[in-house]
């Protein structure tokens, strides 16, 4: 077999990585919005963020996207979404096995590609292995005004770097059950007000709904999505069904959206 394969230096594939990836650090270091964590809730908000037209970054600090839909359901690879859920899988392609009116069965590794590559057709830029650990505040009014990040790998390894500072109108905590950001703004910057109650024990058919409910603005600047809903109001988990997770990941998107035309 003749192959003819084009021929590239390691000089060259060098400089246009760099490169290539300095200019969307560059671009992205003043963003729309900054979504922490790549899971259900942050990639369907990505999704439709990235729709409505805005700058939109997803920093994940794994070299993966799914968060916990990956590892499915005590890692049987099926979730269970919901109606109206269904509504937003069948936008992004996923095939869905009704099992009973209203009740479906995913896929999970079909779910998390397919969520992903919506996103990122939609125009959001998803950056892996990075890790969102402090946020940015202004007085006057009081708000959030972006993150602090670092890498994952520099975090892992223990070493004293300090981070560098993207900037956003607003950021998401789409980090799932242990709500990151918020968490570390209600520690460091009081005046936000934020007392976080923690997330209750199970009760599915309620959590749905309450998840979905409270999704939004925690304070001026920064919003929950996901399980970080539940934690940061106090509600109850659901288990492996993901409809709140996607619905909440539209809903947060939907209010974003909405507070940036205003704000314009
Ligand atoms: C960068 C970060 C950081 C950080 C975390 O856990 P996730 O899947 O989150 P959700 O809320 O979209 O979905 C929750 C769902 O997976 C789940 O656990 C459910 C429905 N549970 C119900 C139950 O009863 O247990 O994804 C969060 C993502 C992950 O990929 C993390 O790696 C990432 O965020 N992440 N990325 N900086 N500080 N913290
Ligand atoms: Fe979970």
């Amino acid at each position: 077999m003749e192959v003819k394969i084009k021929q590239v230096d390691e000089v060259k594939i060098s400089r246009y990585i760099i490169k290539e990836t300095m200019e969307d650090w560059y671009q992205f270091v003043e963003s729309d919005v900054v979504i922490v964590g790549a899971g259900p809730s942050g990639l369907s908000a990505a999704y439709y963020l990235a729709k409505a037209g805005l700058k939109t970054l997803v920093f994940e600090r794994r070299l993966s996207f799914g968060g916990g839909i990956g590892g499915g359901a005590m890692l049987f690879h099926k979730l269970i979404i919901e109606k109206p859920a269904d509504e937003i899988l069948r936008e992004v392609n996923v095939r869905l096995k009704e099992v009973e009116e209203g009740v479906y069965v995913v896929d999970s590794a079909e779910f998390m590609a397919k969520l992903a590559t919506a996103a990122i057709d939609a125009g959001a830029k998803i950056i892996h292995g990075v890790t969102v650990d402090d946020v940015i505040f202004r007085e006057n009014p009081l708000r959030v005004a972006g993150v602090a990040v670092e890498w994952t790998a520099t975090q892992m390894a223990s070493l004293h770097v300090d981070p560098i500072f993207i900037s956003a109108k607003a950021v998401v905590d789409a980090t799932g059950h242990d709500a990151e950001v918020i968490s570390v703004a209600a520690r460091k910057i009081p005046e936000l007000g934020i007392v976080i109650p923690g997330e209750k024990s199970a009760y599915s058919e309620r959590a749905e709904e309450l998840t979905v409910i409270n999704t939004g603005k925690v304070a001026e600047g920064l919003y929950a999505a996901g399980m970080a809903v539940t934690e940061v109001k106090g509600l109850p988990r659901m288990g492996p069904i993901f409809g709140a997770m996607v619905l909440s990941g539209k809903a947060v998107a939907e209010e974003i959206t909405k507070d940036l035309l205003k704000s314009e």
